[in-house]
């Protein structure tokens, strides 16, 4: 199964360690194409790389996306590039995960939670204890 995980670059790497924690859990279950988003060495700011960096990363996340059986997001740390993941995974049709932590004192926007249809798309509430047995329960679903 490939998995294409999404969090948080440029948006804020506040939540790098719990990334790296949800890849390596995922990782139980398939290939995650998207690992570097748990990496302690990638930074908000940290390369800016060659020009047309940024348009490679584009074309090659998305060959990613279309590869991918089922897509997971962090989306407590609100995030550009996550957004725009999200809503090309909604026009292939994907099977998707959100996860939020509502401690965070943030409120989820509209258009993630609104996009969830309790099926194919689906939008969790958690806290960090519960990720094991959320992503279980996800990917039992799946068989
Ligand atoms: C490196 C250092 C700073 O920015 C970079 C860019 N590197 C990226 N490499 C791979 N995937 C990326 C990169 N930047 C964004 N993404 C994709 O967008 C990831 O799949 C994330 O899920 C999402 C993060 O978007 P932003 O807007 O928070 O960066």
């Amino acid at each position: 199964m490939n998995i294409y995980f999404c969090g948080s670059i440029r948006g804020g790497r506040s939540d790098q360690q719990l990334y790296l924690r949800i890849v390596r859990e995922l990782q139980r279950y398939g290939s995650v194409l998207t690992e570097h988003v748990g990496s302690a060495e990638l930074s908000a700011t940290g390369e800016e790389g060659p020009a047309g960096a940024d348009k490679a990363i584009h074309d090659r996340d998305l060959e990613w996306l279309q590869q991918a059986d089922v897509v997971v997001a962090e989306v407590t740390q609100p995030s550009l590039g996550v957004g725009y993941e999200l809503g090309r995974a909604v026009d292939m049709n994907k099977k998707m995960l959100c996860l939020f932590r509502p401690s965070s004192g943030r409120s989820l926007s509209a258009m993630i939670r609104g996009a969830a249809d309790g099926e194919r798309r689906l939008v969790r509430d958690y806290c960090e204890d519960e990720l094991e047995s959320i992503l279980e329960e996800f990917f039992s679903s799946l068989k």
